[in-house]
Order: C-alpha cells, then structure tokens, then sequence
C-alpha cells in the first residue's frame, strides 16, 4: 500500500477505497462575472489551483480513482436557496440575477458549469449541492458507499469556505480526509493559509494536508 508524504503524519493509501473530490471548480468562481467576483473578490487568485488540480485529476484517472465533482448552485427556482442566503450582497449582483454568464449561481447557466480545463468525463459523478458543503442535501454518501470509499483526496475552491464545509462533514461520516493544498484556492491568502493549518492541527483534527506532487506519486 502506498504511503502518502502528509501532515500531521504519513498516511497509507488503498487506492481502491479512495476517490478524489474535486469542490466547485466552476466559472462562477474563477472567472470574472459570476458569483465569486459578485461578493467583492479577485477571482485571479483561484487561477493558480488549477495547473496541480488538472494534474491530480490526470493522475487519478490513470490509477482507476473514483473522480467526483461538486459544484454549488441553485434551482431556477431559487426553491433551494434560503432567503438568509440570497438576500446576502449588493442586490443588482445576487444569486438568481443576470450576469455577463447567466443567473448568478443558478444550474444550468455557463456560470454554473466546471471550468473546461477540469471538466468531468462521462461516468464520473457530479455532485450538485445547494450549500457549502458537498453532503448536506446530496447524494454524495450514497455515492461514497457505493463504492466503499474510505479516504478523500479534497481539492477544490475554496478552502476556508466549500473545501473547509466538506471536509468537516466527512470527517464526522467517518471518512479519512486529504486536503491537497496546491490544488486548493482562496480569494483571501491568509484564509487559505489558516484553513490547512485548521485541518492538520492537534494531530489531524479534520484530517491530513499534502500536496498535489505527494499525491500524483503516490497514485503512480
Ligand atoms: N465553493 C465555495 O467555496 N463557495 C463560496 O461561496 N466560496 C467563497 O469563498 N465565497
């Protein structure tokens, strides 16, 4: 069994019972006009996960990984959308109005969709989740027992916010969490920085912390 370089400490991988979890690495956060820049962001600091984020999801496909995409949004409707968060931020700019992508966070806009460097192939799930975290009002456990997943390699955008949610509520499932660093993003450097220091801290408290290179070789 291959044994990932992480922090707090070295982790053995079954790479039969691990998937990768790729968090909403969608237009409406890294690109100008959706959802991120609409809550005051520059969404030019996300660019730099996606080079380590692509090579992750290259290296877990060639190991036969389960790859599992999420991405956060919201029925047309806005059925889905408590007032208490859409009644967040300038009005013109909140979730359900125009924008240079389509409706702000709304399924099936452009906005909406996986940036096409990382989009998903056919047969692996994508998650859609109306909140911060990938399990609250989803099928992602259903999908992970499946499957018999044990272990989570967590990358993904962003990291204090949907990256920070999913971790915590699988690590309450039960599920053993990696969070790839590099292939994580921000808008706020600090937060990120803080947010893995959250993870690994007290001897993993959420889980382990460690980076795409460590990842890809020991997925080789
Ligand atoms: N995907 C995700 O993290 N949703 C957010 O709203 N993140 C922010 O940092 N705003």
């Amino acid at each position: 069994m291959p044994v990932l370089d992480a922090e707090p400490s070295p982790l053995p991988i079954d790479l039969a019972t691990t998937a990768l979890v790729i968090i909403d690495m969608q237009r409406d956060f890294l690109e100008p006009g959706g959802f991120g820049e609409s809550l005051g962001n520059n969404v030019s600091l996300l660019a730099a996960a996606v080079p380590p984020t692509r090579a992750l999801l290259d290296a877990a496909r060639a190991a036969g990984l389960l790859v599992v995409h999420t991405r956060e949004g919201h029925k047309p409707d806005l059925s889905d959308a408590p007032p208490a968060k859409r009644e967040r931020g300038e009005p013109t700019v909140r979730i359900g109005e125009p924008g240079p992508m389509g409706r702000i966070l709304i399924r099936g806009e452009p906005g909406h969709d996986i940036i096409p460097e990382l989009a998903p192939r056919d047969g692996e799930p994508v998650i859609d989740k109306p909140g911060k975290g990938a399990f609250y009002a989803t099928g992602l456990a259903g999908v992970l027992e499946a499957r018999s997943v044990a272990t989570l390699l967590v990358c993904g955008v962003t990291t204090e916010v949907c990256v920070h949610t999913t971790v915590r509520e699988a690590n309450d499932r039960g599920y053993r969490c990696v969070v790839v660093a590099d292939a994580c993003g921000s808008y706020i450097p600090a937060f990120h920085e803080a947010g893995l220091a959250m993870i690994k801290a007290q001897g993993g408290i959420f889980g382990w912390v460690s980076d795409s290179t460590s990842v890809i070789a020991a997925l080789g």
